[in-house]
């Protein structure tokens, strides 16, 4: 197989040599939520980046080939298929872009990378711990001939959250004392909700812990340049059953006809204290049942030399406290993230006008692909995305042995 030349260190798959011809064909697996957000992603990448390969929406892959053929036509993918195989065997396909739930990560990843694609994978990179590493050697060895892989935590792209980056590298908030990270929403507060994918543990590994506990994960290993390195943890299910699911729009769906309900499989909440290599503490909260949140990514970083404050609900502002500054003056300064000196503002708006949602989502795919013709290895890398599993790990454990401290041995 490749992987055995691969390790043999011999003729191994090469990557696509998009430089020549100057463009970059995307082959997405997937026409969800997260394939909406990346269709656009990509297209908008082409129009306000200006990469230096141009993104080209090559084919779109998908087991229901009337919701795949309906993607293609809203973003002009040029070809639709039902088999991400099919998609990857593809000549015209770089980069394969996969927006499928968990349980088909690694299978999709290790093959496109064996095949010579570039990969970009949506977050959590997958469902087990073993699946992860085997995709973070797969992508390892691909790195070895010029091909690149990078896992979907796009909120790292959010200007206010670079910024906040940024800052604690200049130092500007000393050593990292405290994280407190909540990824807050609501919509499983209806126990008529229906039982979507994302609640079967086979398909999506965890609930809200993986699925959005993932996301405050990576972005404290970012933010600081730290790890965590164990967890003290307790998770729950507070609506057991829920009616089957019909068809699913977003995060909402209508129930199937009939009545039929199914075991809801994984956790509804998860918190947890953590330590941080630095030597910090952190508070980590994921919730689907924090009534009234909707999209909440609260983050406050409290350092040596001050503090960061940040909510997504408001993403466009960074709160930022200065220690060194005169008692009768200080407080949190209210820093609106829409400058272009500040990241990835000015190839948008004029100062002030503001980013939305789906913005990270095409800094995401410019980003790689800059990358890509830049021959360097993107980030968060699989790697990165390893590390968030081992974690997520370790908080699955802590929980079932009733909290017991779980240290995450060497963190990636
Ligand atoms: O950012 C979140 C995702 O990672 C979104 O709000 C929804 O929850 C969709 O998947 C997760």
């Amino acid at each position: 197989t490749a992987t055995d030349l691969a390790q043999a260190g011999t003729a191994a798959p090469q990557a696509h040599a998009a430089t020549e011809t100057g463009r970059i064909g995307i082959g997405m697996v997937g026409y969800a939520f997260m394939g909406l957000a990346h269709s656009q992603g990509w297209r908008n990448a082409r129009s306000f980046f200006d990469p230096a390969l141009t993104p080209d929406l090559v084919a779109i892959a998908g087991r229901d080939g009337a919701a795949a053929a309906e993607m293609a036509r809203r973003f002009d993918w040029q070809h639709v298929d039902t088999d991400w195989r099919a998609l990857i065997a593809r000549p015209d396909v770089d980069v394969v872009d996969i927006c499928t739930p968990g349980d088909t990560h690694a299978e999709i990843a290790i093959a496109a990378l064996e095949a010579g694609k570039h990969v970009l994978c949506e977050k959590p990179l997958a469902n087990t711990v073993d699946e992860a590493r085997r995709m973070a050697e797969a992508a390892q060895r691909a790195a070895a001939n010029g091909i690149r892989s990078m896992v979907g935590f796009t909120y790292r792209r959010v200007p206010a959250i670079a910024f906040a980056r940024q800052l604690v590298q200049e130092g500007r908030i000393g050593e990292i004392r405290h994280v407190r990270a909540q990824y807050l929403q609501d919509w499983l507060v209806d126990p008529e909700s229906p039982l979507t994918w994302r609640l079967e543990k086979e398909r999506a590994g965890s609930g809200a812990l993986g699925d959005i506990g993932a996301h405050i994960i990576d972005l404290t290993h970012f933010i600081t340049g730290e790890r965590i390195t164990g967890v003290s943890a307790t998770t729950e299910t507070f609506v057991k059953e829920r009616p089957i699911a019909g068809s699913v729009k977003g995060l909402s769906a209508s129930a199937q006809d009939g009545g039929a309900r199914g075991a809801v499989t994984v956790d509804d909440a998860a918190i947890f204290i953590a330590r941080l290599s630095g030597g910090g503490l952190g508070t980590f909260e994921a919730t689907r049942f924090a009534t009234g949140r909707k999209n909440s990514i609260r983050l406050e970083l409290n350092g040596s030399g001050g503090s960061l404050a940040f909510d997504f609900e408001d993403m466009n502002v960074l709160h930022l406290h200065d220690a060194s500054v005169d008692a009768r003056e200080s407080g949190f300064t209210k820093i609106t993230v829409t400058e272009p000196s500040h990241p990835y503002v000015e190839n948008w708006w004029p100062a002030g006008h503001g980013l939305g949602y789906e913005h990270g989502f095409t800094h995401q795919a410019a980003d790689l692909v800059d990358a890509i013709a830049r021959g360097v290895d993107p980030t968060p890398s699989f790697a990165d995305g390893l590390a968030v599993q081992e974690v997520l790990a370790a908080v699955e454990s802590s929980a079932a042995s009733g909290s017991a401290w779980t240290a995450i041995d060497s963190p990636a």
